[in-house]
């Protein structure tokens, strides 16, 4: 018999690989999608399957983790092995403006899940998506499973609590569910607001002649970044392990964004000439400036400097990350030149 995968968040950049990745090793993969006003399934438009179709690898179903009855139902008809829990508003930025929601989804979400597991079936394997926002204000560089927490933002603050609710659910019940602590993963498959994606599209945009200037916030801050497409074998290994644990994937390296920006330039062969400081910073092109620090990108509190050291992966899941931050930029600039439409 095909195991048989639930991903909460298929819609997203994870959710997508996750589930090419689970068709690949041979499993039924169900996704859970939201109703909204516009189609939300670009992402996984190409593993699309006819409801007719005979033989189906991939299903998908309305739902939200804000609904439990919704969740109840998904859980108890579709009866999976493992669910993966990927869904959030996952925006640090958006989530000071709206903490609540942010909170509901995020926190509570997970905790309806695992008392559907509780209450249905405690053999079924569950997958938590937590974040190295949870490091926040580090007390350690690298951060490890060790490291302690110091959250910086309602998001951080809602994940802190899914992390430990997933923790608590598998002391007390004896259920497997394990904390993946992953690192910003980005690839073309990237949300627009996020800053790797912002950053390519703006570039590659003012590269071709269709925009003028790209606004940014704070361009020193930190980030480990990796590939999205590594991090998902991450997940599915964390949940075929005999027991259930919590780990750090990261790549181990660090850069700010300005050196994101820079790496991204070079390769479009596009020459900034950075001047000024602080809001005042600029980079131009040919004496124009491109780019501008605006303070509506900045956020209330910050996340200076992220730095992960995942050898317990390395270790145990036998799990490295195969592509570096040149790869990561080759692969968004390609998607994106290939896909880019005049908008
Ligand atoms: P993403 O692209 O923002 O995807 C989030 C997914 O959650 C989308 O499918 C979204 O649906 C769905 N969703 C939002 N609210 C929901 C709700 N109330 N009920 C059901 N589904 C809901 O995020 P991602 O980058 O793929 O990240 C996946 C997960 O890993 C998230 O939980 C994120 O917080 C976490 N994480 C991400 C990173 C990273 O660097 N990417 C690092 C650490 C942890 P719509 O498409 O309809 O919006
Ligand atoms: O910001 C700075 C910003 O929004 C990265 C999510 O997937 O990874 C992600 O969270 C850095 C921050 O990602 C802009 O201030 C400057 O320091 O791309 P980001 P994030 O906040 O690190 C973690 C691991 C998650 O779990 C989250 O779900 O870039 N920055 N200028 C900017 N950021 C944005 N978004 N936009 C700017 O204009």
């Amino acid at each position: 018999m095909k195991k048989k995968a639930l991903i909460f968040g298929v819609t997203g950049q994870d959710g997508a690989y996750l589930s090419k990745f689970l068709l690949k090793k041979n499993y039924v993969v169900h996704g859970v999608k939201r109703k909204t006003s516009l189609i939300n399934t670009k992402r996984i438009d190409d593993i699309y399957e006819e409801p007719n179709k005979k033989k189906k690898s991939f299903f998908l179903h309305f739902g939200d983790v804000i609904d439990y009855g919704s969740v109840f139902n998904l859980i108890t008809t579709i009866k999976p092995d493992e669910i993966y829990n990927l869904s959030a508003q996952s925006h640090v930025a958006v989530s000071f403006e709206i903490p609540e929601y942010t909170a509901n989804t995020n926190a509570l979400g997970a905790l309806r899940i695992l008392e559907v597991i509780k209450n249905f079936n405690k053999k079924i394997k569950f997958y938590q998506a937590g974040t190295s926002e949870l490091f926040g204000k580090v007390q350690e560089i690298p951060q490890n499973e060790n490291t302690k927490f110091y959250p910086r933002s309602p998001y951080a603050v809602s994940k802190l609590f899914a992390h430990w609710i997933t923790v608590n659910y598998r002391e007390a019940h004896d259920i497997f569910a394990a904390n993946g602590i992953l690192f910003n993963h980005e690839s073309p498959l990237r949300g627009e607001t996020f800053v790797t994606q912002k950053i390519v599209k703006g570039l590659v945009k003012i590269k071709l002649g269709h925009r003028e200037k790209l606004l940014l916030g704070n361009i020193y801050s930190k980030r480990d970044w990796g590939h999205a497409q590594d991090y998902v074998e991450g997940m599915w290994k964390i949940l075929q392990q005999r027991k259930p644990k919590d780990y750090v994937l990261a790549t181990g390296k660090t850069f700010t964004v300005k050196y994101f920006i820079k790496k991204v330039s070079e390769k479009l062969n596009l020459k900034l000439v950075w001047k000024g400081k602080g809001l005042k910073e600029k980079a131009y092109l040919n004496g124009k400036p491109v780019i501008e620090i605006n303070k509506r990108y900045f956020r209330p509190s910050e996340v200076d400097l992220l730095i992960g050291d995942a050898r317990k992966a390395r270790k145990e899941l036998n799990w490295k990350p195969k592509k570096n931050l040149d790869s990561i930029i080759d692969d968004m600039i390609f998607y994106e030149k290939k896909n880019f439409n005049g908008k």
